[in-house]
Parts: C-alpha cells; structure tokens; sequence
C-alpha cells in the first residue's frame, strides 16, 4: 500500500479538492498537504477555514501550467504524491468559452505529469510504493447513455460529447500514456456527479436551493427527464482515498453513487425539504421553470464502481435525503453568513 508523506493537492480550493483536504487531515495522521490552486473564480480561500489540523496545511497560490512553480514545489516540499483535482469544471462554461478548458485541463495536467517524472526519475529514482500520481476525473468522458443502457465500467469506450469532457478527456489519455511509456506510478478514478458542502453556486444542485431560498425561477434545462447519478462529496473522498492507498498502478478506478435520479426529480425533493424549512407561502414547486436545453446536452449518466466495491472495499453511504437535508443546510448558513 502506499503511503503519502508529502502530498500536491491541485484544486484544493475548488469543491472537491477542499473537502478532500480535510479528509486527508483527519484521515493521515502524519501527511503533509501542498495545496496549490490559482484561485479562479470557482476557488476560495474561505473553503479553507477551520480546517482540522491546520499546521500540516500550506497553501500556494498559483497556476499548475506554470512550470517553474510546480518544478521549485515538487523540489522544496519533497513531494511524493500528487492529487489532481484542479480543473475547469462547468461543462456551461466549456460551451461558451472551451479555451480554458484546454488550457488548464490538457496543458495543465501534462504540465504536472512532466514535471513529476523528471523529478521522481531522476532525483528520487522513483519505486512505486514511494510515488503516485492520482488523476482525478469523470464519469462524462464515456459521453452518454440511453434508459436501457447498462451503466459505464471501466472499460467502455471513451466518447466524450462537451468541451469539458473532452479536454478531460484528453488529460485521462495524457495520464495513461506516462504510465505506459514512462512507468510514472499513476492511478485515475472516474466519478459520478457530486453534491455537498462549498460546491460552487453555478451547479445544479446550488443552483436549485438558492432559487427556492431567493424565491426565484428554478431553471430546469430541457423537459428535466435527463439522469445524472449524484455521490456525496464525503464518499467520494473515501473512494479517492482508497485508490490513493490500494488502488493498483496504472488502473482507472470508477466511483459513482448507484443513485441515478432524474433532474426533475432532484428538484422536487429539494423543493419538498425547502417546504419543511419554510412552511409558510406557495409550495416551492411552483418555482419551476423549463428553460431552454443545453447544447449537446447528455442524456444519462450512470457508473457501475464494482471494481472499487470489490478489490478495495469501498461503499456509499445510502442516506441520500439525509445528505441533501445537510447540503441545504450548509448552504442556506453559508447565505446567512455571507449578509451578516
Ligand atoms: P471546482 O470548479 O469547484 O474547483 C476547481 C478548482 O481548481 C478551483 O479551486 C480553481 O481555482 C482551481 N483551478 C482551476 N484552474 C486552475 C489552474 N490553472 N491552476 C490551479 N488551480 C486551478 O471543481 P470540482 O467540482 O471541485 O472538481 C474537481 C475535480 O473533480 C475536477 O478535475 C473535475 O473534473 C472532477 N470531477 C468533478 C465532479 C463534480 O461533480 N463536481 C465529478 C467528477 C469529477
Ligand atoms: O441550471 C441548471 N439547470 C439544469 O437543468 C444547471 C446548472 C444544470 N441543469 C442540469 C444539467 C445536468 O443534466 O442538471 C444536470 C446537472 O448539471 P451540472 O450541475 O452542471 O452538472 P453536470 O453537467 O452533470 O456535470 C457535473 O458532473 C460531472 C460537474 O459539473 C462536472 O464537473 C463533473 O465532471
């Protein structure tokens, strides 16, 4: 198994990658945590509060494409392992402005891939047990699904539909290529659509709460039938950690919340929970709106994470309505806070 001494988070400010990190600090005891996110607008320092044991916690501000930077991190910091979380995220974004995309999600991740073999090559002579480098990425790379498809294991085929998922993509089959002809120790998960505390207001689920908060249209793109299969932020962090301790050189890993919902559906269950909170006036379903349809919109999602159930143990935790009741919570004080 391997241990993580001194471990580049990527994106540690994002969603994601801030809930990792605490979970890294009360889960490895002795890690040493190099967080470097270039603060994009979907990165915030006020993620990083009140983390349990901040001592073990560094935070850099920077780009991973630039190369300098990570080359004198890795070097200062002794780095052993690199998590990769940092990317542009919103497949809306990638329609309007794909550039970014590319930018950060190709050239970035082949910027830390050379970065890491040159310097676990040559300095550290690298053996598998001492380095890894953990990709993070997603189920969207297998483009999408028709009602009676079965769901995507690790080996269906690539077919990736948005910018987004392309420029993913494009940084999976970069990560795959340095283990196959560099030997770089690396392992990717792919993981089902996320929820949970410090997601970003432009998502779905953010999206939704703060409408029935506001009292404001709730925008459902299309007729709302199209499927995504939602993991709480917390398991997901518990498969990744798993992978990054067990998970075998070279393999990809998929992560996914055997939860497939339909997007209608996922509101009404956050209009139903906002009923409960804010019983008085017009029941929150009232607020919505069918707007128009994303470009290239995919249909379904849905991951089959055997793999990981079986050759590491991993499991969700089955309280979806109980995430999502904490998820409003969470964010509905993040509101309260942001006004006082
Ligand atoms: P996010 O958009 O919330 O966070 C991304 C973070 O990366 C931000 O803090 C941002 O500042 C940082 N960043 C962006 N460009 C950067 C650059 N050039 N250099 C350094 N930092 C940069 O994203 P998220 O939802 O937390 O997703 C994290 C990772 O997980 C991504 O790789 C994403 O593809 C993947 N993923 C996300 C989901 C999901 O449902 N959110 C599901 C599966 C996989
Ligand atoms: O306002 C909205 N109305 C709406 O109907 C928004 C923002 C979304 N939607 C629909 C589109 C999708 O079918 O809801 C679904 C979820 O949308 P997003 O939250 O944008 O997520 P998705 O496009 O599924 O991608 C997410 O999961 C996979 C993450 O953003 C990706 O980073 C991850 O890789």
């Amino acid at each position: 198994t391997h241990q993580a001494k001194n471990i580049l988070i990527t994106g540690g400010a994002g969603f994601i990658g801030c809930n990792f990190v605490r979970h890294v600090l009360q889960n490895d005891a002795s890690t040493k945590i190099i967080n470097l996110d270039a603060l994009t607008y979907a990165g915030s320092l006020d993620n990083l509060s009140n983390l349990p044991d901040p001592s073990r916690h560094f935070f850099v501000r920077g780009d991973i494409c630039d190369r300098r930077l990570v080359d004198r991190l890795l070097r200062e910091h002794q780095i052993d392992t690199v998590v990769h979380f940092a990317a542009e995220s919103h497949v809306d974004r990638s329609i309007t402005g794909p550039g970014a995309f590319v930018q950060t999600n190709v050239v970035g991740t082949y910027t830390l891939l050379e970065a890491c073999r040159l310097y676990w090559q040559e300095e550290m002579k690298w053996n598998a047990a001492q380095c890894r480098f953990h990709h993070i990425s997603t189920d969207e790379v297998y483009g999408t699904l028709s009602e009676s498809d079965p769901a995507f294991t690790e080996n269906a085929p690539y077919a990736p539909n948005s910018p987004y998922s392309a420029s993913k993509a494009a940084s999976d089959h970069l990560v795959r290529a340095y283990f196959h002809t560099y030997q770089l120790p690396v392992v990717t998960t792919n993981c089902s659509n996320n929820f949970g505390p410090h997601q970003h207001e432009e998502k779905f689920i953010p999206t939704i709460i703060r409408a029935c908060k506001d009292q404001t249209p709730i925008p459902v793109y299309g007729d709302g039938r199209n499927i995504r299969d939602w993991l709480y932020v917390d398991d997901h962090c518990a498969g990744i950690l798993a992978v990054l301790h067990g998970g075998r050189l070279g393999e990809t890993y998929n992560i996914g919340g055997n939860n497939e919902q339909r997007n209608i559906d996922i509101v009404k269950l956050i209009c139903r929970l906002m009923d409960r909170i804010k019983p008085d006036g017009a029941p929150h379903e009232k607020l919505i709106s069918f707007v128009t349809d994303r470009p290239g919109h995919d249909w379904r999602y849905a991951i089959d994470a055997s793999k990981l159930t079986k050759e590491l143990g991993w499991n969700r935790a089955e309280r979806f309505e109980e995430e999502m009741r904490s998820t409003i919570n969470w964010l509905l004080t993040a509101a309260e806070n942001a006004e006082l």
